[in-house]
């Protein structure tokens, strides 16, 4: 590879045996109808991991029944809030103990960072579990004084079989912000992880049952989109679809489920997020936070600060600190503990970042560091920054998911604002600067789902997310989460001769 500075490394750290490659219905690992699987690829190598079962139509159609089943008749909505909760609980618990086969899973299919995959993304999984919970005996309707006569309450109700479809950026993450509030509200669901990245599911399916979860009540399907996961949004007795993805494929998601039974659908899809830093921003501080607002996860990550946007005063500086953190990025094996960045996911992706590289290129923008693969196996491409990037350019407007940042020069708070709302998206923000009037103001002009002040990335489990305009609607995480598995049935009974 061309640039020095981005060491490639390899290490002997070896993947655990795979225990689960099938699918996962009504309680059991069993074969696919079709009986037909499909290879799981290591993104270090681009050799096969694994097959597992590949799922179809008819599989999902066996899941659906199970959740149905287990949704009508079944404990699991029955059941107490705090009998799920507790359940749940042991659930998070036994995750914990498996947290480094289950990292490892993560790390062999994802070519995410083996050491980061631990303490935030399985660790978010049982954080997530808990927290929802913490929440499912504390679902309340209200009490409504209706008009003279009428008495009436509200009940909170699961919404019913929930269809889940993931993608392979945050596996476990994915898993769990779909599934904690599902459960909690005692829904049953029937989830597709991405096609590439089907292990760590089939383990929390595993891990579900072993916690007290009842049979149908999670169903993993493993498959590819426009047949198992485009059966998933046409069903007929799946009552909510839950996505996150691209945002051409939420299109087709919202269409599907608008012309078979009306379902609805929440989406979190791409985005092309800008970080505005100000003048005043600690130059270090605000550096860092670039730097990992779109490095972190080799740049696939929806929030990815992938416009960045540095006032002039301070922009040779901001720039210069951010090319010398990109050459000491060590790209290589993510099992290695010295490494930052593992390989991209697949070979589609790899080749998409690769070319919108060449585009950028085209299109005139500077290119001050990386470009190109790294190594000559494996999907590895170095962190790579453009500057001179104008708002029309390509890689300006369309998401590029991978270690590709841009750097844009402003002069004015009113000129940065509206550039930064110029995206059919509006996923997320950031802004540092220690101006607080600023910040507030920068805040409430910008069309997009979080904002974050003198941080970026800065998750948590009680905080929703979700998109403005093209990058969907719903949210994850919080309470808001929750309610997307709840729907509300008002009760009204007459109070006879009641004097008020
Ligand atoms: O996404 P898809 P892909 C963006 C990112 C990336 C691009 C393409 O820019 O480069 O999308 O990635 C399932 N009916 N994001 O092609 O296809 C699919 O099987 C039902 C951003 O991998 O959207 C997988 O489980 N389901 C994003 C899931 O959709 C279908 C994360 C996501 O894959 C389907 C991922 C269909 N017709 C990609 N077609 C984020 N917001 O974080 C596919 N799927």
């Amino acid at each position: 590879h061309s640039n020095g500075n981005s060491n490639h490394t390899e290490s002997s750290f070896k993947i655990p045996p795979i225990k689960f490659t099938k699918l996962f219905i009504n309680g059991d690992f069993v074969d696919s109808v079709s009986g037909k699987t499909l290879d799981t690829i290591d993104p270090r190598t681009g050799e096969v991991i694994t097959k597992v079962s590949l799922g179809d139509a008819e599989d999902i159609d066996l899941a659906v029944k199970a959740a149905r089943q287990a949704f009508d008749h079944g404990p699991w909505p029955r059941m107490s809030g705090s009998e799920r909760g507790l359940i749940m609980l042991k659930f998070a618990d036994l995750i914990e103990k498996n947290a480094d086969e289950l990292a490892a899973l993560d790390a062999v299919n994802g070519g995410k960072v083996f050491a980061l995959c631990k303490v935030i993304d399985v660790a978010e999984a049982s954080k997530a579990l808990r927290y929802y919970a913490g929440a499912a005996d504390k679902i309340h309707g209200t009490v409504l004084k209706l008009s003279k006569g009428l008495h009436g309450y509200t009940l909170r109700e699961p919404i019913g079989v929930v269809g889940s479809i993931i993608p392979w950026n945050f596996p476990t993450v994915m898993f769990f912000m779909k599934t904690a509030p599902a459960l909690a509200a005692g829904c049953t669901i029937v989830l597709k992880p991405a096609e590439q990245t089907p292990l760590s599911a089939l383990y929390y399916a595993h891990l579900a049952k072993l916690a007290g979860v009842p049979d149908g009540v999670l169903n993993v399907v493993n498959g590819h989109g426009h047949t198992t996961g485009a059966a998933i949004s046409s069903h007929m007795d799946i009552d909510k679809v839950t996505f996150t993805g691209s945002t051409e494929v939420g299109r087709k998601i919202m269409t599907a489920a608008a012309a078979s039974n009306l379902k609805p659908v929440s989406l979190e899809l791409g985005g092309k997020s800008p970080l505005l830093i100000f003048d005043d921003a600690d130059i270090d501080q605000a550096a860092e936070i670039a730097f990992r607002a779109l490095f972190f996860n080799k740049g696939e990550i929806c929030v990815a600060s992938s416009r960045v946007f540095v006032q002039e005063g301070i922009y040779e500086k901001i720039e210069k600190k951010l090319i010398e953190k990109a050459k000491a990025t060590v790209v290589g094996d993510p099992f290695d503990p010295k490494v930052h960045q593992g390989p991209q996911t697949d070979k589609k992706q790899f080749e998409k970042i690769l070319s919108y590289i060449e585009l950028g290129k085209r299109e005139g923008a500077t290119l001050l560091t990386g470009g190109n693969r790294v190594g000559q196996k494996g999907y590895y491409i170095e962190p790579t920054i453009f500057a001179n990037v104008k708002d029309d350019m390509t890689i300006a407007r369309e998401e590029i998911f991978g270690p590709v940042m841009s750097l844009m020069k402003f002069r004015t708070m009113e000129e940065v604002i509206k550039r930064a709302n110029d995206t059919t998206y509006g996923l997320a923000a950031g802004i540092i600067t220690k101006n607080l009037n600023v910040a507030n103001t920068v805040s409430r002009s910008i069309r997009a789902g979080v904002i974050w002040i003198n941080c970026y990335t800065a998750f948590d489990v009680d905080c929703p997310y979700g998109g403005y305009k093209m990058s969907g609607f719903g949210r994850d995480y919080g309470l808001d989460a929750l309610n997307q598995y709840l729907q509300t049935k008002s009760v009204v009974t007459p109070v006879v001769d009641s004097p008020c």
